[in-house]
Parts: structure tokens; sequence; C-alpha cells
């Protein structure tokens, strides 16, 4: 089972001990090949030695491969949206997951879409249930 996990990189990192979490937990149920979204050395600035179009090659081609698409969308960003859009036309299976918080709302797009399942949590127990179900 090769999973895409997606995650907001250039739209901002503050999230990213969930991403990390998450990967994790992924890595329970198949081979996660986009650990990279979790690597804390990965700035929104940048720390790769590649360029945006071997990135964007690279992704899409990862995309193409997996057989299961995970996005956690509390970070609004311009690249985990795309790359949902992109898993979409691919009928790949998708699974959203974010951070609820009071008085903040999703992306209509997306809690919206019939084509993705999508799932908010509030802890590490919460992810784990979730992951534990999608997976079953
Ligand atoms: O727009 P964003 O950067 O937030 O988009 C994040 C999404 O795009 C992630 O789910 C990744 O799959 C993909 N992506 C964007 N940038 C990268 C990247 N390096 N490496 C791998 N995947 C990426 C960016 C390096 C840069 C900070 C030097």
């Amino acid at each position: 089972m090769k999973i895409y996990f997606s995650g907001s990189i250039r739209g901002g990192r503050d999230h990213i001990r969930w991403y990390d979490f998450i990967v994790k937990e992924l890595s329970k149920y198949g081979e996660v090949v986009s650990e990279f979204v979790a690597d804390k050395s990965l700035t929104s600035y940048g720390s790769l030695d590649m360029t945006d179009k071997e990135i964007y090659n690279r992704d899409i081609n990862l995309i193409k491969d997996s057989d299961v698409f995970i996005a956690d969308v509390t970070i609004p960003s311009l690249g985990v949206g795309y790359e949902i859009a992109y898993a979409e036309k691919l009928n790949k299976k998708i699974f959203c997951l974010y951070y609820q918080e009071e008085g903040k709302k999703i992306s209509a797009m997306i809690s919206g879409s019939p084509f993705l399942k999508v799932f908010s949590y509030k802890s590490e127990n919460e992810i784990s249930d979730i992951l534990k179900n999608i997976f079953k």
C-alpha cells in the first residue's frame, strides 16, 4: 500500500508536529512515499536541493503511483489544494484531515466536495482512530 501524504510547505510549517504524528501513524498501514512533508529541516523557505520543476514532477509521479491520498488541510496551502484536485482527477481515494478550531472553517471546496472524505481532529488519539477506520 503506497500512501501519499500532503501537507503545507510554503503555505506555512506551523502544523508540522501534527504532520509528523500523522506520517508515523500512516507508516503502520503502508509506505508513506512523501515523508518529506513532515521533515523538520524542510522550512517554508527551503532546504532541498531541487528545482521547483523537479519537485513538481517528482510529486505528481508519486501521486500517480500511490493507492491512497491523505491530506492535512488545516493550513491553507495552494500546493495541497492543487494536489487534492489532481488526485481527484486520477480517481484516487482521498481523505482530508484538519485540526478543529473554534470559529475556523476549512474551504467549502474541500468540505463540500462529494469526492473527498473529510475528518476533523483535536488530539493524536482522534487521528489514530480516524486512520484506523480509513484502513480497516
Ligand atoms: O504550496 P505548498 O508548498 O504549501 O504545497 C505543499 C504540497 O506541495 C506538499 O503536499 C508537497 O507534496 C508539495 N510540495 C511543495 N513543495 C515541496 C517540496 N519542497 N518538496 C516536496 N514536496 C513539495 C519545497 C522545498 C522548498 C521549500 C525548497
